[in-house]
């Protein structure tokens, strides 16, 4: 090979994948203790479920299942936004849906960045999402314009990363040697550093108005803050978690357990307490502490159409305003309770969740259906497919957040202090002038690798004359 044979945007991101999980697991050794529970739970639940271990592998998840992490950063300015925009699309990520946490007490909003179409999924799913603060929810005008002028100083990529970002805008594409270099550059961005670039007194001012604030303005970059393990039974691994030293938080966050897994559930142990050396304009220092980074594990299950997700919030909802969750867990087991006993509205089979269109799923021809193609038997509907079994549907994994429950991770690494009252005020078209583009809708690209799907498995019947019903 010559050292000019180019490579693809996702082996560069399963490189970057890689290194940064090297680095977390350097830095934050909990990190390599969670890995390993979750590779242990993953291991048994495959074990005892040769149904789930067979449909992962159809769906290509059982392959990418022991890479599969989403990581998570907050930037400060508009430009870090765009740049680091730029920054993904090199690695093949790009931003995807935008959520807005400010109704939730935390100043900022959100997109996720990762892979679009079904290849580039398949291959390594890798997410990060990415806050960016906003500024202009800072009451008070004085420590405003000081973060502001704080952030507008420093430089969060290095010069040689942003020259393979233009190169790789003009060619199109990095050599080798060009990404391996991309990588451990950018690298740098997401490194963790135990020196602020504030004084302890500025720190602690920043911090007043929101730990989140501090977080972001007192450093010289984002430090990526977790990395997120995808585990096959996150009950098991929250009941071991103890066993291994690790506290997890009172509740797990999203749906209740289920025979067929929608969405996404999560949990995490709170942030560590960390030493940081802060310098004055005299050039004394001083040591203080700071807790921003921590651990998660998460539960993937089916895409839920607009319909399904609708009926998701509204049951999710009706618990979160009936049952406070106490942080200290006092009422952990009512929330539970309650949120099982609410989700029994939400049907738990696969028939049901596609024939009630509530769920996205991916259709392929059986091969009794390709024979009945070939002596053509076909019924002339969908579901008269489905149900001879000449059609299989899988479900299409959720690979995107939720707001409700990043605002629970948010706030369980803050301390139930931290509940500011900020009101509701989402403003995507601000965040999309940063980014300089807009965000992916979501559901459109579920519903597009579903539509795609049934082409296919179509023509590979054959191509029978179908009526589409509407869907219910
Ligand atoms: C991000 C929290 C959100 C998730 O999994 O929902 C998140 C952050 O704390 O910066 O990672
Ligand atoms: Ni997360």
């Amino acid at each position: 090979m010559s050292a000019h044979d180019h490579i693809h945007p996702d082996e560069i991101r399963t490189h970057f994948a890689h290194a940064m999980s090297d680095m977390f697991r350097a830095e934050v050794p909990q990190y390599g203790t969670l890995t390993e529970l979750v590779g242990d739970v993953n291991a048994d639940t495959l074990a005892n479920d040769p149904d789930l271990r067979d449909r992962l592998d159809r769906n290509g998840e059982l392959e990418r299942l022991s890479t599969e992490r989403h990581g998570a950063i907050r930037l400060g300015t508009a430009d870090e936004l765009f740049t680091i925009r730029r920054v993904f699309a090199v690695m093949g990520m790009y931003p995807v849906g935008y959520y807005d946490l400010s109704a939730a007490g935390v100043p900022v909003h959100s997109t996720a960045f990762r892979p679009i179409d079904d290849s580039a999924l398949g291959r390594n799913p890798f997410r990060v999402f990415t806050s960016q603060l906003r500024l202009e929810l800072i009451e008070d005008a004085a420590l405003r314009a000081e973060a502001a002028r704080i952030l507008a100083a420093r430089r969060i990529f290095t010069p040689r990363a942003l020259e393979l970002v233009g190169v790789f805008e003009t060619e199109g594409r990095l050599t080798r040697s060009q990404a391996e270099q991309f990588v451990r550059e950018a690298l740098q961005t997401f490194r963790w550093h135990g020196n602020s670039t504030v004084s302890l007194d500025t720190y602690n001012k920043l911090h007043d108005a929101h730990r989140l604030i501090a977080d972001v303005v007192s450093f010289k970059g984002p430090h990526i803050n977790h990395l997120t393990p995808r585990v096959l039974d996150i009950d098991a691994a929250q009941a071991a978690m103890s066993a291994r030293g690790i506290t997890p938080k009172a509740v797990i966050e999203g749906p209740p357990r289920r025979d067929c897994a929608i969405l996404l559930r999560q949990t995490s142990f709170k942030a560590l307490e960390e030493a940081i050396r802060f310098e004055n304009s005299s050039g004394e220092s001083a040591i203080g502490t700071h807790t921003a980074r921590f651990g998660e594990i998460e539960q993937r299950g089916v895409a839920l159409t607009p319909k399904g997700r609708k009926l998701y919030d509204n049951l999710l909802a009706s618990v979160r305003r009936d049952v406070q969750v106490g942080v200290a867990g006092s009422h952990a087991r009512d929330y539970d309770t309650e949120l099982a006993k609410r989700f029994a509205a939400f049907p738990d089979d696969w028939a049901s969740l596609r024939a009630r269109g509530l769920a996205f799923f991916r259709y392929s021809a059986t091969p009794a259906g390709i024979a009945a193609g070939e002596r053509h038997r076909l019924p002339a509907t969908v579901d008269a497919l489905v149900e001879q079994g000449f059609l299989r549907f899988d479900p299409i994994v959720y690979e995107d957040f939720l707001p409700v429950s990043a605002a629970g991770i948010f706030q369980s690494n803050l301390g139930t202090d931290e509940q500011r009252n900020y009101g509701e005020q989402s403003n995507q078209a601000a965040f999309e002038q940063g980014l300089g583009a807009e965000v992916h809708d979501e559901l459109e690209l579920y519903a597009r690798a579903e539509r795609a799907s049934l082409a296919q498995s179509l023509i590979r019947l054959g191509s029978p004359h179908i009526a589409f019903k509407a869907s219910a």
